[in-house]
């Protein structure tokens, strides 16, 4: 699983007072408290901080930068504010992200493309979010067809089926699970797959109940990569499990602590 920790993010009270105040350690320790936790990258969202948000991404960035080189996921739907943190980001960087929009393939795929960036694709159209399974492959597909145009192969395209908050709507999670099945079908060799797993549970009582459930039925159906809460030690526990009760981790009875050593940064 490629691990996003989702913490850098302006919907987090602590984010956006230090985004208005200027105050880089905050962002600092959340850049490595995160990747001490787990995550092998992070996302940066400016969020509802300040309508200065190319000024707050490049911040952000410069701030996280000054404590790792970890690879960033530059999360936000303007491609100008996502060109700015992916210059001083650096190589290795994701696109989070583009939708199944023409206009905004138009933009971000070239983008990835000059940058060298992966990129994830939200199964939105000017629909918005469809909800059947047949819905998310399609937009799937026009991403990926988009994609091999811009000569951006299925290994750097991440695409995400959208997780909705499960207390507004209940019948998504297994479309999502469908469509995650699909995604798998569509190349060889096939796309990633990518959820905000944080979504499914918004304004749920039993949060990390249903995150944790969550990651767990989305990895058996193929998803392998999520931006995720790395400090809840029991999410991270039972993604750990699933790796390896899907064959992809060696049993021993200290699985858990060989997993956390491997993912060790250097
Ligand atoms: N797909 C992709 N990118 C994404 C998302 C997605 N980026 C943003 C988001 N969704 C994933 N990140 C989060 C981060 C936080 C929360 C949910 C998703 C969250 N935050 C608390 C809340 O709203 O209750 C904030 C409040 C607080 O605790 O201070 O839930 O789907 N590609």
């Amino acid at each position: 699983m490629l691990v996003i920790g989702e913490r850098i993010n302006g919907m987090f009270k602590n984010v956006r007072e230090a985004i208005v105040a200027g105050d880089r350690s905050v962002i600092q320790d959340l850049a490595k408290r995160q990747l001490a936790s787990g995550a092998t990258m992070l996302d940066v969202n400016v969020g509802p901080a300040t309508d200065e948000k190319e000024k707050a991404m490049v911040w952000l960035v410069e701030s996280i930068r000054e404590v790792t080189k970890a690879p960033l996921s530059i999360d936000s739907p303007n491609a100008a504010v996502v060109r700015a943190g992916l210059k001083l980001a650096g190589p290795g960087s994701m696109i989070n992200s583009s939708t199944g929009k023409a206009d905004d393939l138009a933009k971000f795929l070239p983008l990835a493309q000059e940058m060298d960036a992966s990129l994830i694709g939200l199964t939105i159209d000017e629909s918005g979010v469809p909800s059947t399974t047949d819905g998310r492959v399609e937009i799937a597909m026009r991403i990926l067809a988009a994609a091999m145009e811009h000569d951006i192969p299925p290994d750097r395209l991440y695409i995400d089926p959208i997780a909705l908050p499960v207390n507004v709507a209940q019948d998504q999670p297994v479309r999502v699970f469908e469509a995650l099945s699909q995604f798998a079908m569509l190349s060889d060799p096939a796309p990633h797959t990518v959820v905000g797993l944080s979504n499914a549970s918004q304004r749920c009582q039993e949060r990390e109940l249903i995150s944790r459930t969550y990651l767990v039925m989305t990895m058996a159906h193929g998803l392998d990569s999520a931006i995720m809460d790395v400090f809840d030690t029991e999410l991270m526990n039972a993604m750990i499990t699933a790796e390896l009760l899907m064959n992809k981790a060696i049993y021993c009875d200290a699985y858990l602590d060989a997993y956390r050593k491997s993912q060790r940064p250097a």
